[in-house]
């Protein structure tokens, strides 16, 4: 504001008259409030009568403090979400984004933060990425993405001479996401993933997990009645080593992964295992070597129990001791199992950064743990396992194999191997 319009505006002020005041500071491009603030800073007038000018109550030091840092950007924009549901700060934070969408000066993270705390409306949001060429979905929460029916088995032919793989866990432990972060890791390794056309539901489920992880969505939690089994063969090269020389020699793993809802668990918790459903107990039919993979969430250390109208809560390990106790008594099971592992998944939830995955197993299932290292020994393993970096508020993530790839590893490495 110039000494001048300052001058002129006290002079309007004095002579009395606040619309001839306010019309004029308009005309000017400049605000009443502006005036104000200047005119008890230079001690012109008294702070009292900030009210009679502006038109409302003289904000507190606190705002005005704040009101100065946004107009010198040294907000930040968590700051300024916080902010924004608070009456003093909302209609302030709101002019002050509007002047940045038309400036076109937010960038991608802001404009996803503000959206989501809905700052920003949808149109606002398309009109947005019009004007700087973006793509408004990339800024709405994708969708799970759902099987279609056509891929959901609920009879089980385990091919004969594979080693099945059996994923145990809890309701939304994590284990589709497991398995759609492992065909994705392998299919990349090794150039292809051979998925054996005699499974052909197994090979379309794998195909659209697959893709799932390639564009960072979740997928629907499993129907209870499916049984999902996807037949594949993992040829990895290894070092051969005779007396004189080594060669790399090619070695063929067929297995067939099999993934049941978790709801399967959850239910026949304290019940015997001959009480699931017939379907279910194919599983104990297969000849097969068997591994058994047991996903221990990092997010939840206990389940809850659904039992007609009583909910019981338990700990996760009370749960998977109950399972794998069960099934280890099942003889037509136990005698099949070559190894098991541990896996603490939705890894990226960990807030202690120094923490590692035997200090969570020794929190949370100690027994477990020593359990299966006492009966499985050099083909027990621990891992963590995340299927990248997660965003939440997009409902989406991005893949990442670091994890995934020391269970693989670990799968090869233990793996009984075809003849
Ligand atoms: N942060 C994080 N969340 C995950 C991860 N994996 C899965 N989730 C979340 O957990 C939910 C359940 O994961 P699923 O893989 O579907 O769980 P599930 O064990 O197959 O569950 P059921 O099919 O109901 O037995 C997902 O929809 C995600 O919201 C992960 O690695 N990190
Ligand atoms: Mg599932």
């Amino acid at each position: 504001m110039t000494d001048e319009i300052f001058n002129r505006a006290l002079y309007l002020l004095r002579a009395g008259n606040r619309e001839n005041l306010k019309n004029y500071l308009t005309r000017e491009g400049e605000s009443l409030r502006t005036f104000a603030d200047r005119a008890i800073a230079e001690d012109k007038i008294k702070s009292t009568l900030w009210e009679q000018i502006v038109g409302e109550p003289m904000p507190d030091p606190q705002v005005k403090a704040f009101e100065q840092r946004l107009n010198t950007q040294q907000v930040s924009f968590e700051e300024l979400i916080l902010k924004h549901s608070q009456s003093d700060y909302g209609e302030m934070i709101n002019r002050y984004i509007h002047k940045q969408i038309d400036q076109s000066a937010l960038n991608q993270e802001e404009v996803t933060a503000f959206f989501q705390a809905g700052i920003m409306d949808e149109i606002q949001l398309d009109l947005y990425c019009e004007k700087k060429g973006w793509s408004s979905r990339d800024f709405v929460p994708k969708d799970n993405m759902s099987i279609p029916p056509s891929v959901w088995p609920t009879d089980l032919d385990l091919s004969f001479g594979h080693t099945d793989i059996l994923l145990v866990g809890a309701p939304g432990a994590g284990k589709t996401m497991f398995l759609s972060l492992f065909y994705h890791y392998a299919k990349r390794k090794l150039g292809n993933l051979d998925i054996l056309s005699e499974n052909p539901k197994g090979s379309k489920y794998s195909s659209i997990i697959i893709q799932a992880a390639e564009e960072g969505q979740f997928i629907d939690s499993t129907p209870k009645p499916v049984i999902l089994n996807t037949s594949c063969n993992l040829t990895e090269k290894i070092l051969d080593k005779g007396i004189f020389s080594s060669k790399v020699k090619e070695i063929e793993m067929p297995f067939n992964c099999i993934e049941i809802s978790g709801e399967n668990f959850s239910d026949s918790y304290g019940n015997p295992l001959d009480e699931w459903p017939e379907k279910l107990q194919n599983i104990f039919k297969s000849e097969n070597p068997l591994i058994l993979v047991v996903l221990l969430p990092l997010d939840e250390a206990t389940i809850t129990i659904s039992e007609l109208d009583h909910r019981i809560r338990i700990s996760t390990e009370d749960f998977l001791n109950y399972i794998i106790g069960s099934l280890q008594q099942v003889p037509e099971i136990n005698r099949r199992l070559v190894a098991a592992s541990i896996v603490i998944s939705k890894w990226d939830e960990l807030k202690e950064p120094d923490k590692t995955v035997e200090e969570v197993v020794a929190e949370r299932c100690p027994q477990m743990h020593q359990k299966l290292q006492r009966d499985f020994r050099d083909t027990y393993g621990l891992f963590p396992f995340s299927v990248g970096q997660v965003n939440k508020k997009l409902n989406s993530f991005q893949y990442q194999h670091d994890t995934i790839s020391e269970w693989y590893d670990w799968l090869i490495s233990i793996a009984p191997v075809s003849p």
